[in-house]
């Protein structure tokens, strides 16, 4: 039963001596009114959401249509994750590495601390145990989140495994992520996101939004998973994962890195195309994957998430039916926007453009207005047990084991339609030269060609070349490696018209992929790896000309020559810390290039 009183914790639901006396520290520094124990029930579930709904916090939306549904508009000034004031709080600068932004540990104690400091008086203080992983399973993480939001407290019981559980699985251990969140007065000029590997501490002051204050998601279950992975022999990764089970009732199981926005979520829940008798493809995870190896010599993937917060625009009923089941209730709508008859609506939605609604900044809102109804970054957070497509394995504590890993970049031109890695250390090298056009999931400039290694770039809690060593390393502990292979999906003629159709029709390249890990197709051999042969990607049903296919799968030498500068500049970053195996598979892919 959830515990509530005046600023004390003890009358707590747990006797374990180290949370209380942590929890107490951070309230005797922030001095909520209130501390509130969250317990995952179905009660205070219902009560939150009430308090929600009275403080304005959450809108119910029109129950009949969306049963269990709320709309939340978070600060026009906080709607994406902010790369440029997340912090890695190292002892060294250098553990951080040079595509991280580093702060002094004690700086950034004390920094906070003032920010901390009597920051949530006047409010409740949520103590937000949760489990990262499957309960039980071997490879879960346990983390406790101080929070004064309660918009966050209701997402992370959707997010994660959250309350009794994660306090019965803790049990009397020390071994915990403490997490301390405040909203502050949402300014950006006092918003700071900050991990602390080395005291499996994260503290972030000044937002409300996703990635940011969510802490399970990016800032526990990757930036402080992916130094507990390398310390640990494992690997965090930014990764869907999905099965894929061919007519003879085969499955395979891929996990696949994209960076946020790129469709991930949409690919994760893929429904094949008619021409795709008998084949189905079943959810795991659609963001998160942590692996390592099993006592079989194989990679094993859990998804440490319970629910997906996936991006709202362009989500119908054509591009992700599976998605739209998916929100058909208890979902949590954040920035989208309010038609009058209590439903939402966004950009891309099936159906009629409303011919008014109210926007996600709460104005009035009419079609050709000039502004948009939902916030390009716009979210729905979702239970995965509403997926009609969830895997039976989603919450098996040992996970899936992986046959095949995916790396796919959002790129207008260079990069083909798919192609497959020669070996593990070629696959890393693919891995770590990908690069993508930014989307609206981070603040900044949309559009813009980025070097993200393994969708990793904003979520890696270490220096970027010791995680590629990892990556390489991590060979020598896998007997049975998965297949490495590469995609685009974004491909553009020279009209700006994209390629490839995408969504569902992805299962075709998918296909390509599970035949090639069966051994089941001969291939084509590239400079930049093995491709498929003409033909050897099923067209049937597909209204795609050979031309097209053709500039969706060619590759342009000239393009992987401006490549090759770019790739450079990013592995000079890296300084004495690229690894000596990835410069020696740039220097033959540049002796292939003939350049
Ligand atoms: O805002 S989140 O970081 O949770 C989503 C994303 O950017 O992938
Ligand atoms: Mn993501």
């Amino acid at each position: 039963m959830a515990s509530t009183q005046m600023a004390s914790v003890g009358n707590a639901p747990t006797k374990n001596q180290t949370l209380l006396q942590w929890v107490n520290r951070c309230a005797r520094m922030t001095q909520p009114d209130r501390i509130v124990w969250c317990d995952g029930s179905e009660e205070e579930k219902k009560r939150l959401t009430e308090q929600a709904v009275k403080e304005g916090i959450l809108i119910p939306l029109n129950q009949e249509k969306r049963p269990g549904c709320y709309l939340h508009r978070s600060n026009p000034n906080d709607v994406a994750r902010v790369e440029h004031l997340t912090f890695i709080c190292t002892p060294n600068k250098t553990d951080a590495g040079p595509t991280n932004n580093w702060m002094d540990p004690e700086e950034a104690y004390t920094k906070l601390g003032q920010l901390f400091d009597g920051c949530m008086k006047g409010r409740t203080m949520y103590v937000v145990p949760y489990v990262m992983g499957p309960l039980g399973s071997p490879y879960a993480k346990i983390g406790v989140e101080l929070t004064d939001s309660i918009y966050v407290a209701l997402n992370m019981r959707i997010m994660t495994r959250m309350g009794k559980p994660a306090l019965d699985m803790l049990g009397e251990s020390e071994d915990f992520n403490r997490g301390l969140h405040s909203t502050g007065d949402v300014n950006p000029d006092r918003r700071y996101i900050c991990h602390f590997p080395h005291d499996n501490t994260i503290w972030s002051f000044g937002s409300g939004y996703g990635g940011n204050v969510l802490l399970g998601k990016k800032c526990l279950a990757l930036r402080i998973g992916s130094y507990l992975g390398r310390e640990e022999g494992w690997m965090a990764e930014h990764m869907l994962i999905l099965g894929v089970t061919n007519p003879e009732g085969v499955t395979t199981y891929v996990a696949a890195a994209f960076p946020s926005a790129c469709g991930k979520t949409n690919f994760a829940m893929m429904i094949p195309p008619g021409e795709y008798k008998g084949w189905k493809v079943e959810t795991v995870g659609d963001d998160i994957a942590w692996m390592r190896p099993g006592p079989d010599g194989r990679l094993y993937a859990i998804n440490p998430e319970a629910g997906y917060f996936g991006v709202v625009p362009g989500t119908n009923n054509k591009t992700n039916p599976n998605a739209m089941a998916t929100i058909a209730k208890d979902t949590l709508f954040t920035n989208v926007g309010l038609t009058p008859d209590g439903d939402v609506w966004w950009e891309g939605k099936d159906g009629e453009v409303p011919s008014e609604l109210i926007d996600w900044q709460g104005k009035p809102w009419k079609p050709g207005n000039g502004e948009k109804a939902a916030h390009p970054n716009s979210r729905f957070t979702a239970p995965m047990t509403n997926n009609p497509a969830i895997s039976s394995k989603a919450n098996d504590p040992q996970g899936v084991p992986i046959s095949a890993i995916i790396f796919g970049g959002r790129r207008s031109n260079t990069v083909p339609l798919v192609l497959q890695a020669f070996n593990w250390t070629h696959g890393v090298f693919l891995g770590a030269t990908m690069g993508s056009e930014t989307t609206a999931a981070a603040t900044g400039k949309v559009g813009v060609v980025r070097r993200d290694p393994m969708a990793m770039l904003p979520f890696c809690g270490y220096h970027m070349g010791d995680y590629l060593q990892h990556w390489l390393d991590m060979q020598k502990s896998i007997t049975h490696l998965p297949k490495i292979f590469q995609v685009n999906w974004f491909r553009q003629d020279k009209n700006g018209k994209f390629v490839w159709p995408g969504f569902g029709d992805n299962m075709r390249v998918l296909e390509w992929i599970v035949n090639r890990v069966q051994g089941r197709v001969p291939t084509q051999e590239t400079l930049l790896g093995w491709v498929p042969r003409n033909g050897d990607i099923n067209t049937k049903g597909l209204d795609i000309s050979p031309d097209t296919m053709a500039e969706a799968t060619s590759i342009k030498e000239d393009e992987w020559k401006a490549e090759l500068k770019s790739q450079e500049v990013f592995f000079e970053q890296l300084g004495t810390k690229a690894p000596e195996a990835l410069m020696l598979q740039r220097k033959l892919l540049i002796s292939r290039l003939g350049s």
